[in-house]
């Protein structure tokens, strides 16, 4: 019999709370504006725990629109990839935030499937400063990550890290909600 905790069972998508500069992961996805240069909430704590080259390499690359997203190295941090997602600000939810923050999602998720990276986790992009409704955002990364894995068995886990009690119930709920026959 296999036993619950085996490869073969354990969840491939999963959420956790907690700060996303310490995650061991092959890449940590980073809620980025579109100079790349830096800024508050998790992409200041990021370029804050990576060191000032990661901000070096940020300049070398000439920003990035709404919805899309750029792979750097991790430096000091525990991951060594930095996806820089951008995800899009709400202004009430009639002007393609929906499809925008999706395409984050996938963005990186097939930047990282480009590079070989196994092992991958987002923050809750778009909703700090830029105002994106959080129940609403956990169900299009819950959905995005779903079709994702499907799409790549052999993808190993994508990990939705939750800051605060408040966004990891939203994830959890959004998990629940569209839980699949079989794990991830
Ligand atoms: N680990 C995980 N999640 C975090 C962390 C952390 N260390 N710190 C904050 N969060 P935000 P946005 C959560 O504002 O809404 C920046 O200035 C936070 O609680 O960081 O996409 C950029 O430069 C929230 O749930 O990003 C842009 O200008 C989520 O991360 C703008 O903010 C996203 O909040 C992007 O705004």
């Amino acid at each position: 019999m296999v036993p619950p905790t085996s490869s073969a069972t354990r969840p491939r998508l999963v959420v956790v709370e907690g700060d996303i500069t310490r995650q061991d992961v092959d890449a940590i996805v980073n809620a980025a504006n579109t100079t790349l240069l830096g800024g508050g909430g998790v992409d200041g704590a990021i370029h804050r725990a990576a060191g000032p080259e990661l901000l070096a390499e940020c300049r070398t690359l000439g920003g990035c629109p709404t919805g899309e997203a750029r792979i750097t190295r991790g430096y000091r941090l525990p991951a060594r990839w930095v996806i820089h997602a951008v995800g899009p600000v709400w202004r009430g939810g009639r002007h393609g935030e929906d499809e925008l923050l999706a395409r984050c999602y996938r963005h990186s998720l097939a930047l990282a499937r480009e590079r070989g990276l196994k092992t991958i986790a987002f923050p809750a992009i778009s909703t700090g400063a830029y105002g994106f409704p959080l129940e609403r955002a956990a169900r299009i990364a819950v959905r995005e990550c779903r079709a994702f894995l499907e799409a790549n068995p052999d993808f190993g886990e994508i990990r939705l890290v939750c800051f605060g009690p408040a966004a990891r119930a939203a994830f959890e709920a959004a998990l629940r909600e569209t839980a699949p026959d079989r794990p991830d």
